[in-house]
């Protein structure tokens, strides 16, 4: 049975997507143009004006705005309502300079949780559930953006915020939760320490969980589906285009759905600025085609993606998009090579460790050098060194031919690599401190 939020629009014609993208796009160029100088004046230093812009297809005379901008623009530079009108901030996770504050309007807040409530009700979601909210609350857009969603559905909401994890696992099985909504990495480490506390998946009452604000492979949903017995969703979005909810997945598990009649999307090569075709790989670029707080228009995220239209067996009709491969600024160059985290990811869970793992890197003598440290399961935990080096040879081995590139690899002790409660810090790049 489907399952929709917004049946009408999650499931509309091509033809009517475009023509509602048409017209809020239309009205959002003018409110921008009219209210947010900041970007006014890109556009004419572009040559351009208003009257460019007809159709949703002048979309790429637009000036694309990146996290520079946003930068410069702090805090209020880039603001399309007058302060008055706005309700709430939400700011990003970023640990060095200023930070990026996005503002909303109520409106902006209640069109984000109805996406939330769109991802939830994909998920199986419905006022009979039990929803745990174990992102965090606060500036992070996670915790509040699931929250409203999850009240939007109807469902019981524990707004739990994330941490201390003996009582999550207290409320999931006390108040029977049945849907949890973390990152990922918190939801494996919250099924590891279940299955210490000696719960079977059949012992839990979770059904599903929405998982996102970090990459995660496909390896890593298979490990988190068994450990909890659940169907495990993926969702993405990013605070400067509202947080939670840009996309999310549907029963089909294969890719996300834009929420297009909000967010216009486009894929442009990362050098060159060009937009891609459908099924190219290339930088997410986000449209917000309603809000009007932070109304942000081509948005560059750094997120490398590839589209499709396929048709998909729930009937939602929204373009979707795939995982993010990792963020383009993600990715480490070592000795000239380009690695991503998430390759390493899908070899050590292929090779049956879980995702506790830390990628460091380090220039000595002007050479990178290049260590992965994993964390052995208990079950592989021995005091036989012979054992423990056939093993990492082996990692090793399998790392070398996914990476093109060889690594040092540290098999060390169960629980001696610290757990994520939030987004996890995978990378120590040395040759950047
Ligand atoms: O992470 C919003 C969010 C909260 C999404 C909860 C999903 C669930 P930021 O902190 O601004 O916002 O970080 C945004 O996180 O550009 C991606 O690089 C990454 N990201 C978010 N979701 C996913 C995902 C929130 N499902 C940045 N898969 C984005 C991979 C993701 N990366």
């Amino acid at each position: 049975m489907a399952n929709y939020f917004q049946e009408e629009i999650e499931t509309a014609s091509l033809e009517k997507i475009k023509s509602v993208q048409n017209e809020k796009f239309l009205r959002q160029v003018k409110h921008v143009w009219d209210n947010v100088p900041y970007y006014r004046k890109k556009m004419e230093e572009k040559g351009i004006t208003l009257d460019d812009i007809k159709t949703l297809d002048d979309i790429s005379k637009l000036p694309f705005l990146s996290k520079a901008d946003l930068k410069e623009a702090y805090p209020y530079g880039l603001l399309g309502v007058p302060l008055k009108d706005c309700v709430r901030i939400h700011s990003t996770s970023g640990t060095t300079g200023k930070r990026v504050v996005a503002f909303y309007t109520q409106e902006d807040i209640d069109m984000w949780n109805e996406c939330c409530a769109r991802a939830i009700v994909a998920a199986g979601g419905t006022n009979e559930d039990v929803v745990q909210v174990s992102y965090g609350y606060g500036l992070f857009t996670g915790g509040a953006g699931l929250d409203g969603g999850s009240h939007k559905v109807g469902c019981l909401t524990i707004p739990m915020s994330s941490g201390n994890t003996e009582r999550q696992i207290m409320f999931i099985m006390d108040l029977n939760a049945t849907i949890l909504c973390c990152t990922p990495s918190y939801a494996a480490y919250i099924g590891e320490t279940l299955k210490e506390s000696g719960y079977k998946p059949e012992d839990i009452p979770l059904k599903a969980g929405i998982f996102g604000a970090e990459a995660w492979s496909e390896e890593m949903r298979r490990d988190i589906e068994k450990t909890l017995g659940i169907k495990a969703y993926d969702i993405y979005g990013l605070t400067e285009i509202s947080g939670p909810g840009v996309s999310f997945e549907c029963s089909e598990q294969r890719g996300m759905h834009v929420n297009e009649d909000h967010f216009y999307v486009e894929i442009i090569g990362p050098d060159t600025g060009e937009v891609l075709p459908e099924g190219s790989w290339g930088e997410l670029v986000f449209t917000s085609l309603d809000k009007k707080a932070f109304p942000l228009l081509r948005y560059r995220t750094r997120d490398i993606c590839t589209l499709t239209r396929e048709k998909c067996s729930c009937g939602r009709t929204h373009i979707r998009m795939s995982k993010p491969k990792g963020r383009s600024d993600d990715m480490l160059i070592i000795r000239g090579v380009n690695v991503f985290p998430s390759q390493i990811e899908t070899v050590l869970l292929n090779n049956g460790y879980a995702a506790n793992y830390q990628i460091i890197v380090d220039r000595v003598n002007n050479t990178d050098t290049f260590e992965i440290k994993v964390e052995m399961t208990p079950e592989m935990f021995t005091d036989n060194f012979a054992e423990i080096d056939e093993r990492r040879k082996t990692l090793s081995d399998g790392l070398k031919a996914m990476l093109g590139i060889k690594a040092k690899v540290s098999l060390v002790a169960p629980k001696t690599i610290t757990r994520s409660e939030g987004k996890a810090v995978r990378v120590i790049d040395k040759r950047k401190i």
